[in-house]
């Protein structure tokens, strides 16, 4: 057998370098480079492997690793999970900023390999700074906090485990069910330690990304189900797109006149104006989609996780309607109970069309019933785009000068606050793919660094807008600064309502005066933050990271500034101050967040009893 003498992380690395993905017939390099802050848990180990030997994998170094982690996550999103990019961090710490973006991953589905360092394996220096000292079990680490947000988790503490360590962590990375983030921790001394690697565990080696078929059986009994009912709607989530099932589920659509509803990860499928594209279902979605999810007597969800949101805390549907469940992952085909069609999208939409054709299956929506609702919907957008405000600009009058100006082809990115719910019921995408919601953790701060990725995932093809609230704005944008170092240019829309304003408003739905979510100082009198708001120049501090910037007070400047960041070639901040509160609010829908039983305030009783009310009206499976 020959062999090379390597340590386990320059073997890593060429291991990684090797590694393809084969999805419909067509050969894919998986690993793309390695995001990475070094620190003394990695640096000697890893990073020398990446500075003498790393194949054809770049570097790319993070500016902080949960922003870092969650660029290589939107990355690999925006390449419909095919392609990624590693990430390494340090020990302690740097390991633990990873974990929020890890979860953030594996909620959305999406591939992240972590290689986060670990303690000495040998214990020679112990303890090294950073670790965690646990008195009762020595075998536990800063990186076990990796494990409930793992798909797939080890820990390599001798070279030779690395084979069959990193076989896993491939299977897993690309399995379309099994997919999240995956963490390989990596002891410090460990990634140094020399093995003679067999040179077969280098070669190329490709992974197959089958199409699984659901079974026949769950075809039929799809079928005969759904063709007992008239009024069925389609759930569109992100699955259809990672399944590049687009054209099929347009073929069921359109063969049966059924009409589409979108999740956050869906939204983009169908073009705004097909006409059977009702736009965004749930808590914040459209009037016609929860119109249409009322009286719906199947709803055929597809690649959906069926988050509260989507189903308005479990009252978006009728009491009697039924699920059928196209799902690649048991666990969501398995919800609501409903006809579980376990399988690859693509296929399975075809097969259950197939199945239906013969039966001459009709569904019995009036002749303008779909087209009626989404013309009403479609007026209430252009109404809610074109609001006027007589205190400045209102949040969706600024969305729709967005939306007229820049290029149908464009990416936007969101996450947190009150811009995915504006976005998710007004946005008009042309096409699929430019809209891309990380809607499964709502992470703030996924925003600028979720443009970072999706920027270096399109690069160049397409302009790329980060559109973030103030509040996520703050919490993580250092990924700027790296976009900026790598020529990556992403357009940061930041919209000012002085604070976290969406929770300010679900906090007062709820019984609340408003507390603790402005941006204002702290005033004596009350000893409440019920002071001025906090006066804050978004443009001045992107200008002096080196970004350009523009502010823009009113829908003119706004529309300039739009064009204007066009033709930059490096990252732009636009900061548009808009009025707080002009956002918009739900249609038709719930969400339950918990009210208190008790309290001083009458108001939060009052809620509390409307909370109890709409719980009954819900469904509990
Ligand atoms: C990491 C993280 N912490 C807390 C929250 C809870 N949260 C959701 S939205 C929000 C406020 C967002 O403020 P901003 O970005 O300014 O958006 P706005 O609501 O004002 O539009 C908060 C605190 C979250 N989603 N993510
Ligand atoms: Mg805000």
């Amino acid at each position: 057998m020959t062999t090379i003498r390597l340590t386990m992380a320059q073997a890593l690395v060429r291991f990684l370098d090797a590694q393809y993905v084969s999805v419909d017939g067509e050969e894919i390099k998986f690993v793309q480079g390695v995001m990475g802050i070094f620190g003394h848990g990695n640096v000697t180990g890893i990073g020398e492997a990446l500075e003498y030997s790393p194949g054809s994998l770049t570097l790319i170094q993070g500016k902080n690793e949960q922003g870092m982690v969650h660029a290589a996550a939107a990355f690999a999103k925006q390449k419909n999970r095919l392609q990624i990019y590693a990430c390494t961090s340090s020990i302690g710490p740097g390991a633990l900023n990873m974990v929020t973006a890890a979860g953030t991953a594996t909620v959305n589905r999406i591939p992240v390999l972590l290689l986060p360092g670990d303690n000495f394996a040998s214990r020679q220096p112990d303890p090294v700074l950073q670790q965690l000292e646990v008195a009762s079990d020595y075998t536990v680490s800063a990186t076990d906090a990796f494990k409930p947000v793992s798909k797939y988790w080890d820990r390599i503490v001798r070279p030779e485990q690395l084979m069959p360590a990193a076989l896993q962590a491939m299977r897993v990375l690309t399995d379309p069910a099994e997919t999240g983030a995956v963490t390989l921790a990596m002891p410090q001394d460990v990634q140094a330690e020399a093995y003679d690697y067999p040179e077969a565990f280098f070669s190329k080696r490709i992974h197959y990304i089958d199409r699984r078929p659901p079974a026949e059986g769950a075809v039929q009994r799809a079928a005969e189900l759904l063709k007992g009912k008239k009024k069925p709607l389609i759930i569109a989530g992100g699955g259809v797109l990672y399944a590049s099932a687009v054209s099929e589920l347009q073929d069921l659509a359109e063969t049966y006149g059924i009409p589409v509803a979108e999740t956050q990860a869906g939204k983009s499928v169908l073009p705004w104006n097909h006409p059977l594209n009702v736009g965004g279902v749930g808590v914040t979605g459209t009037l016609a989609a929860n119109l249409l999810a009322k009286q719906a007597d199947v709803i055929i969800g597809v690649g959906t996780r069926y988050s509260d949101f989507t189903t308005s805390s479990k009252s978006a549907f009728a009491d009697d309607v039924q699920f059928i469940n196209i799902n690649v992952s048991p666990l969501d085909s398995a919800k609501w109970g409903g006809a579980a069609l376990t399988g690859d999208a693509k296929l399975g939409l075809k097969q259950l069309a197939e199945a239906l054709e013969a039966s001459g299956y009709q569904t019995a929506y009036g002749d303008h019933e779909v087209a009626d609702l989404k013309k009403t919907w479609d007026a209430e957008v252009d109404r809610l785009y074109a609001l006027e405000h007589e205190q400045g600009l209102a949040q969706t009058h600024a969305l729709g000068v967005i939306q007229n100006a820049i290029d149908p082809s464009s990416v936007i990115v969101c996450a947190a606050g009150s811009l995915p719910g504006d976005l998710h019921r007004l946005w008009r995408p042309a096409e699929p793919k430019t809209y891309h919601m990380e809607y499964g953790f709502s992470c703030m701060g996924y925003e600028v660094s979720g443009a970072f990725g999706a920027a270096l995932a399109t690069a160049g093809e397409r302009e790329v807008y980060a559109i973030v609230g103030d509040g996520s704005y703050f919490m993580l944008h250092s990924e700027l600064i790296t976009s900026l170092q790598e020529g990556v240019k992403i357009t940061i829309l930041l919209f000012d309502n002085h604070g976290f304003q969406c929770i300010h408003n679900l906090q007062r739905g709820h019984g609340s005066e408003g507390f603790g979510n402005e941006f204002r100082y702290r005033d004596k009198a009350s000893g409440r933050l019920t002071g001025s708001y906090m006066p804050i120049d978004f443009a001045a501090h992107a200008r002096s990271l080196g970004a350009k910037a523009y502010k823009a007070n009113s829908a003119e400047e706004l529309k300039a500034a739009l064009l204007q960041a066009k033709q930059e070639t490096v990252t732009t901040l636009i900061e548009i101050p808009v009025v707080p509160g002009t956002n918009t609010a739900g249609y038709e829908s719930w969400w339950n967040v918990g009210v208190p039983e008790v309290s001083v305030s009458n108001k939060v009783l009052d809620a509390h009893v409307d909370m109890k009310q709409r719980i009954r009206a819900a469904r509990m499976i």
